[in-house]
């Protein structure tokens, strides 16, 4: 009880702070150019591709990434790499972590082509107002774990950059029970706010900032792209069975800290 009228109040007290914090810091964006356009992006934080508006050559591309993970599908188990181990290790000596990453399965021009598709980088542009900056590239297999929900599986806002926008590739049709990506729509309008202290909040958490119907579970077949600043909150859920294939493409600002000379395919 303590401990949760404590926590109010640091929030209560934090928040401004980020206000004027966050307000302050965009303006070092400016010089990037500011001519936004409005879109489903700006507006909710998510939109949907629709691959149709691919011109042909990046549609070629698109089926051509699909094809290299059905090609392989069958034998991944020889050559995924466990992420996160050494996190969970320190942990839990039960050692159950949840994704490995299968980025290395993919010709990494061809995951660059993809990720330079015009159609997502002009939605994108239209978003920041200037054209992104490319810094990661992975693809992941989760599974179901022992764990509870952990990292990515509890709501957070990305630190990446101030201007994040996230590219989620299903490469398997994912429902209620493998994992779906979860967005708090509109949440990347108020980045300052936070639901809790330590930056990873669960639902009832959320829900005291933003409405519940803003919670949108994206139950999709496989092949759905789906674009969210990632700036606002979300997560991806754990598994309770099977597995979510999910490719993943970082856009940021030339600003960002993770932005090296190159682009990390983890
Ligand atoms: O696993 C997911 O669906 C979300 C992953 C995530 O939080 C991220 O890539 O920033
Ligand atoms: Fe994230």
């Amino acid at each position: 009880m303590y401990r949760d009228h404590l926590s109010s109040l640091l929030i209560y007290l934090k928040t401004p702070l980020r206000y004027f914090k966050y307000k302050f810091s965009l303006l070092q964006y400016i010089k990037f150019g500011s001519n936004k356009i409005s879109n489903s992006l700006t507006k909710l934080g998510w939109m949907k591709i629709d691959n149709d508006k691919m011109d042909k050559e990046d549609k070629k591309i698109f089926y051509e990434i699909i094809n290299s993970y059905e090609k392989l599908k069958n034998n991944l188990e020889s050559v995924k790499k466990d992420l996160y181990s050494k996190e969970f290790e320190l942990n839990n000596s039960d050692n159950k972590y949840f994704r490995s990453s299968i980025t290395h399965i993919f010709d990494k021009d061809l995951l660059i082509k993809f990720a330079n598709n015009k159609h997502i980088l002009s939605k994108i542009t239209d978003c920041f107002g200037f054209k992104p900056e490319i810094s990661d590239i992975s693809c992941w297999i989760d599974k179901p774990s022992s764990h509870k929900e952990s990292v990515t599986q509890l709501f957070h806002r990305d630190p990446d950059d101030l201007k994040v926008i996230k590219l989620f590739l299903y490469l398997n049709d994912v429902d209620v029970n493998n994992g779906p990506f979860t967005y708090v729509e509109k949440s990347h309008l108020s980045p300052w706010k936070i639901a809790n202290i330590s930056g990873r909040a669960n639902e009832e958490e959320i829900n005291r900032i933003y409405p519940e119907n803003n919670i949108i579970k994206f139950t999709e077949p496989k092949n759905t792209i789906i674009l969210a600043d990632t700036k606002g909150y979300h997560k991806g859920t754990i598994l309770k069975k099977d597995k979510r294939v999910l490719l993943n493409v970082v856009y940021v600002s030339k600003h960002s800290y993770k932005l090296k000379n190159k682009i990390n395919f983890y």
